[in-house]
């Protein structure tokens, strides 16, 4: 019965509580850190081991069916039905899940120190793995005391991570979010009543809370969108507590491994708003509590939106997913940019997701749809 509870979405995010397993262990595993854990490391293959268990995730998340055995798995791709080491780790994991209720490895991974220290670490606003890695095992800093207490030296956006820490670390809720879109509404339309606002990111794909809000911004006439960024911010700076404009040509289409990136070259804003609580709370009115809220503005030419608006409704795994399979099996180039033909060249244009995908000759996929 034990093993019938278990829905296909929880085999890789399972919780035992004090019945239905050994007290002791408070078991909890899910691919997602796994994945992290891998990426946490940074070694020689930590991005292929990443991927292996992001794709064991998102191969069990998707499956219609409850996985209640070992032969449940064996055609699964990706985990019993990829003959690769990896895809053998992933399997012998949910197999551990499936007769425990836990895994032992996966326990010593989310109770072990490294990978405690490197979500304190990666959750300041400004730090990635590699500056965390290096604290850990280089400075032997374990806690965000240690941070304070070393004396080391953060950049700006880092010094506004820690001094932020909590309210950045907090889900932005659906309602919030929604009251800044009206903000920021209001400021695209002073600047220029063309202006389109779209929610792309995970409000887009239907969660109910983030870590950010990203929202593209357009106007209907190609070009005419240049030089509005500037002025928008300028019209809610009273709001913003940073705003980290880029132009994001480091992460240039010609550099290094494109295609398997995210990334893009769009005039962006990556911001910590300063969210009013007495906006949705009527009591609050007149005081100046607030909470700081990591909000992006991507802006976006008319001609290259649909693919923008593809590119940033996510998840990081459905857009590396969708490039890698437009690469290898349609040999077309895609980004958040447009899409070209890796033979000819020939350039792709689209006016909505669907053209997109219709080219690519997949099934229409709804962002509701693309929570892999
Ligand atoms: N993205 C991108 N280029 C970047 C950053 C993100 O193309 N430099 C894309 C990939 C993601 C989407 O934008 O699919 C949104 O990124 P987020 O990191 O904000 O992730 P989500 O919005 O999906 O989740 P969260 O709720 O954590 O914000
Ligand atoms: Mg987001």
């Amino acid at each position: 019965k034990k093993l019938m509870d278990i829905q296909p979405s929880q085999l890789l995010k399972r919780k035992v509580d004090a019945d239905d397993g050994p007290s002791t262990k408070k078991s909890r595993y899910s691919g997602d850190e796994a994945e992290e854990h891998a990426l946490f490391r940074g070694d020689a293959n930590a991005e292929a081991r990443a991927l292996a268990f992001r794709r064991g995730s998102a191969t069990l998340k998707a499956h219609p069916k409850e996985i209640v055995c070992e032969e449940d798995l064996k055609n699964l791709p990706y985990i019993g039905l990829t003959n690769s080491a990896k895809a053998g780790h992933c399997k012998m994991v949910a197999m551990e899940i499936l007769s425990e209720g836990f895994s032992d490895e996966v326990e010593d991974v989310l109770n072990g120190s490294f990978y405690k220290s490197m979500k304190l670490f990666t959750g300041i606003f400004g730090i990635g793995p590699q500056t965390a890695r290096k604290w850990y095992h280089d400075l032997g800093m374990r806690t965000l005391e240690d941070v304070k207490g070393k004396n080391i030296s953060l950049t700006y956006e880092q010094s506004l991570g820690m001094e932020h820490y909590d309210d950045l670390n907090t889900p932005i809720k659906l309602e919030e979010a929604e009251c800044i879109i009206k903000m920021v509404e209001k400021a695209c339309n002073e600047v220029c009543d063309e202006l389109t606002m779209t929610l792309v990111g995970g409000f887009r794909r239907g969660k109910s809370q983030g870590h950010d809000l990203d929202l593209l911004i357009s106007h209907p006439e190609d070009g005419k969108e240049k030089g509005k960024l500037v002025l928008i911010i300028e019209k809610l700076k009273e709001h913003f507590i940073y705003t980290g404009r880029k132009m994001d040509v480091s992460n240039n289409l010609n550099k290094g491994n494109f295609a398997s990136s995210t990334m893009d070259n769009f005039e962006k804003c990556f911001s910590i708003f300063k969210f009013n609580k007495s906006w949705l709370n009527s009591n609050l009115e007149g005081k100046a509590e607030w909470k700081a809220v990591r909000l992006d503005l991507i802006v976006v030419p008319s001609h290259q939106f649909a693919y923008a608006l593809l590119g940033w409704t996510g998840t990081k795994h459905f857009e590396r997913e969708i490039r890698r399979y437009a690469r290898t099996e349609m040999k077309i180039v895609l980004t958040s940019h447009g899409m070209h033909s890796l033979d000819t060249k020939q350039n792709f244009p689209a006016e909505t997701e669907e053209e997109i995908f219709q080219k690519l000759q997949l099934e229409y996929r709804a962002p509701s749809e693309r929570c892999c």
